[in-house]
């Protein structure tokens, strides 16, 4: 009897699965692979069910005879030691970054004469309708506000993006490339005050109100599903800020990082060239203490970050403050820096490591850009926060294309910077 092997990454089944599952049916004794959650966040979205009831679903369907655990998206784990005769796919893999996967899934299959079967893959009203109703289910707020916790215990790294609109938003949801074989995606956006700041023309320094902050959120969050982390600066007033933790818990973002500053507040970056006030440690864990206590769920996170490294206060108070911080309640730390080098923040997070194991550790790699995720995550850090860059891309594009116009009186000269108008009027989906 021969064998054909199917990998799923999906919750719910259609007819688009019953097609392949009648494919492989037809060419010998089948068994379904159920990818699983720590590679299904980088090739695909996050999954609306446990890998436990994925499993369970695919057991369920008439036809299969046998599920197992596939762990690696390239396939390594489980072509060499089942050997199938057949792989079958939908077709929807010969283009677009998935190909590269599709070819090393035929690399492996060469080397024992197994056969690849793509089938036309299925997209119809009814497809379309299911995978939308997932969408939706992943956007609502009881939902998506969780998943920054779930994906901490998932991936070695949480990766976030910088997102201050809808439009920026869309980049970060639905950017995914190949890299040595494999997809990668960003896992959540950062909603920072400096680029939503920017972006109203406006500095950085607690200018733009809550209730305009909060209608950058919902912008974003009605086009996305990724979680959402809210830069929430200082977080104010204590009896304010714990106002705005219901608000954004309500709303479904997954955690906010304030700051231990006070009075104006001025942009990190500018460290010791402004003026610029750390908050008392006391007050500030008091801060932390009342934002915690009017928190309504369990998965809301509230994250203090330090300021020491920036105002060179140096690094015995930035580790004092942490462990005050972790002890007031907050569920995470982050610590920043403006220097270029990135030794005094590994510095920070093995100090950090040594005493606590736990606690996630967050960092915002603007000016110490030459370390990689690779290398932060081995030094503890939990989440990486690319926290300007798309606006930085589109600041000095948008310049240009100004400039070129005014300089040529016309616009021809511009266009070949610019993306396709076809491109541009189906960016958006309708629904
Ligand atoms: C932001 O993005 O607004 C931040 C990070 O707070 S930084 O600009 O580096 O201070
Ligand atoms: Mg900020």
């Amino acid at each position: 009897m021969k064998t054909a092997y199917t990998c799923f990454c999906t919750d719910v089944i259609h007819e688009g699965h019953m097609k392949v599952i009648a494919q492989a049916a037809s060419l010998g004794r089948v068994v379904v692979g159920c990818l699983s959650d720590r590679a299904l966040i980088r090739y695909n979205k996050f999954p609306t069910i446990s890998q436990q009831e994925r499993l369970s679903l695919y057991r369920s369907i008439k036809g299969v005879d046998e599920v197992i655990m596939q762990e690696d998206m390239l396939y390594d784990d489980v072509i060499p030691a089942l050997r199938p005769d057949y792989v079958v796919h939908g077709d929807n893999w010969t283009e677009g970054p998935a190909a590269a996967i599709r070819a090393h899934v035929e690399e492996l299959l060469a080397k024992y004469g197994g056969s690849l079967v793509n089938i036309p893959y299925t997209y119809n009203v009814n497809v379309h309708k299911i995978d939308m109703q997932l969408r939706r289910k992943l956007a609502m707020p009881e939902y998506r506000r969780k998943r920054l916790r779930q994906l901490i215990g998932l991936t070695p790294i949480v990766k976030i993006m910088e997102a201050h609109s809808g439009l920026t938003g869309l980049i970060v949801e639905r950017t995914v490339v190949e890299r040595g074989g494999r997809l990668d995606q960003f896992d959540g956006m950062w909603l920072s005050s400096l680029c939503d700041s920017t972006a109203r023309g406006k500095p950085d320094i607690e200018l733009v109100d809550l209730t305009s902050r909060f209608r950058t959120i919902d912008e974003i969050m009605e086009v996305t599903t990724k979680p959402l982390i809210f830069d929430g600066d200082t977080g104010g007033l204590t009896e304010h800020f714990v106002y705005t933790v219901r608000t954004l818990e309500r709303m479904g973002v997954s955690a906010v990082i304030i700051e231990d500053k006070c009075g104006l507040k001025r942009n990190s970056l500018f460290g010791t060239d402004v003026s610029q006030t750390q908050a008392d440690i006391e007050d500030f864990t008091r801060k932390i203490a009342a934002g915690k206590r009017a928190q309504l769920t369990d998965d809301f996170m509230i994250i203090a970050r330090i300021e020491s490294l920036i105002l060179e206060k140096g690094m015995e108070d930035a580790l004092t403050r942490a462990f005050a911080y972790t002890a007031a309640g907050a569920d995470g730390i982050m610590i920043h820096s403006r220097r270029t080098d990135p030794t005094e923040i590994l510095d920070f997070c093995d100090r950090f490591r040594a005493v606590d194991k736990k606690t996630p550790l967050v960092v915002v790699p603007s000016s110490f850009n030459s370390i990689t995720e690779e290398e932060l995550a081995a030094h503890g850090v939990s989440i990486v926060i690319y926290a300007n860059q798309l606006t930085r891309a589109a600041f000095p594009a948008m310049q240009k294309t100004a400039e070129s116009i005014l300089i040529n009186h016309r616009a021809k000269e511009a266009d070949e910077m610019l993306m396709p108008i076809k491109q541009i009027i189906t960016l958006v989906d309708e629904v």
